[in-house]
C-alpha cells in the first residue's frame, strides 16, 4: 500500500527513467536497436526493479499513465538521437497487457510519434503471448498498428501458450527467445533444441529473431552458428543510463 502511494506520485517526482540495452547484431557486431527498460528511484524505497513495481501498476491500473509515459520518454529519445545523427537506432519498448487491451493504445503510440517527428519503423512494441489472449481485440489493434508502421516484436517467446497459431494469424516482425532458453544452450540437448527450432521458426516465417540473456561467449558462438541475427544480454551489454548509451552510440556512429 505504501508503495502504491510513493508509485502514485513517481511520474511528477520525475522518479522515473529508462535505461537502454543493446542488441548486437551477432555477424558484425553492429547495434542496430535497443530495448528500453522502466526504473524506479525513489527516496524512500531506492532502487525499486521493475519486477516488484510493474505487477503493483498492472494491478491499480497506474500502468497505464506509466506506460504511456514510456512510450512518450522512448519518442523523445528518438528525437533527441535523432538530432544528434544518431539515426536508425530501434527502440522496443515493453507494453503490458492491460495497455495492450486498451481501445485506443494506437492513437496513443501514434500521437507519440507525431509529437516528437519520429519514424514509426523506430519504435517496437513487445508483447508477451499473454496479451495476445483475445484473438480478435488482438488482431484488430495489430493491423491498426502494423498500418501505422512499428515494429511488432514477441517477447519470452514460447513461455506462454498457443504460439503457433498466432504466429499464422498476427502480423508479427520479431521473435525474441526467453533468456531461460538461452541460459542452458551449452548444457541442455532440450533447451539446445527449442532454442535451434524458435531461429528455423523465425527464419522460415521471414520474421527477424533475437536471443535473450546472453551472458557468455560460448552462447554467441552457438547462435552465430545457427544464424541467430541478434543477441542481448550481458555478454554485451547491461542495460544502461540514457546518456551512457547515446556515448555508446555516437562512439560508433
Ligand atoms: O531489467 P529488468 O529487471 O529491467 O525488467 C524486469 C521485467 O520488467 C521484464 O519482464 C520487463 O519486460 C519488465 N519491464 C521493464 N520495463 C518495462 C516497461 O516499461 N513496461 C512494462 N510493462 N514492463 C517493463
Ligand atoms: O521480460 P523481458 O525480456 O522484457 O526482460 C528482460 C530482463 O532481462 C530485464 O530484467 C533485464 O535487465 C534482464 N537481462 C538482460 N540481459 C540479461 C542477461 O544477460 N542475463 C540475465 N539473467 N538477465 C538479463
Ligand atoms: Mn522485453
Ligand atoms: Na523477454
Amino acid at each position: 500500500m505504501i508503495m502504491e502511494t510513493h508509485l502514485r506520485r513517481a511520474i511528477e517526482l520525475n522518479e522515473l527513467s529508462l535505461h537502454y540495452q543493446p542488441q548486437v547484431d551477432l555477424q558484425n557486431g553492429e547495434i542496430s536497436s535497443v530495448e528500453a527498460l522502466l526504473r524506479w528511484n525513489n527516496r524512500k524505497f531506492g532502487a525499486v526493479p521493475p519486477s516488484e513495481f510493474i505487477p503493483i501498476a498492472e494491478d491499480n491500473g497506474l500502468i497505464h499513465s506509466i506506460g504511456a509515459w514510456v512510450i512518450d520518454q522512448a519518442c523523445l529519445q528518438l528525437q533527441a538521437w535523432s538530432r544528434q545523427g544518431i539515426s536508425n537506432i530501434r527502440i522496443a519498448v515493453n507494453i503490458s497487457p492491460q495497455q495492450f487491451a486498451q481501445a485506443d493504445f494506437d492513437d496513443i503510440i501514434l500521437n507519440a510519434l507525431k509529437k516528437y517527428n519520429v519514424e514509426p519503423g523506430l519504435l517496437e512494441i513487445e508483447i508477451t503471448e499473454s496479451a495476445m489472449s483475445n484473438m480478435n481485440a488482438t488482431l484488430s489493434m495489430l493491423k491498426k498498428l502494423k498500418k501505422i508502421g512499428v515494429k511488432i516484436s514477441v517477447d519470452d517467446f514460447g513461455t506462454g501458450y498457443s504460439s503457433l497459431n498466432y504466429l499464422r494469424l498476427f502480423p508479427i516482425d520479431i521473435l525474441k527467445i526467453d533468456q531461460s532458453f538461452v541460459r542452458e544452450i551449452q548444457s541442455e540437448c532440450k533447451d539446445a533444441a527449442i532454442t535451434k527450432t524458435i531461429i528455423h521458426l523465425a527464419h522460415s516465417l521471414g520474421l527477424e529473431v533475437v536471443a535473450e540473456g546472453v551472458e557468455e561467449m560460448a552462447q554467441v558462438s552457438f547462435l552465430r552458428k545457427e544464424h541467430c541475427q541478434k543477441g542481448q544480454g550481458y555478454f554485451f551489454s547491461k542495460p544502461l543510463p540514457s546518456r551512457e548509451m547515446e556515448l555508446k552510440l555516437l562512439s560508433i556512429s
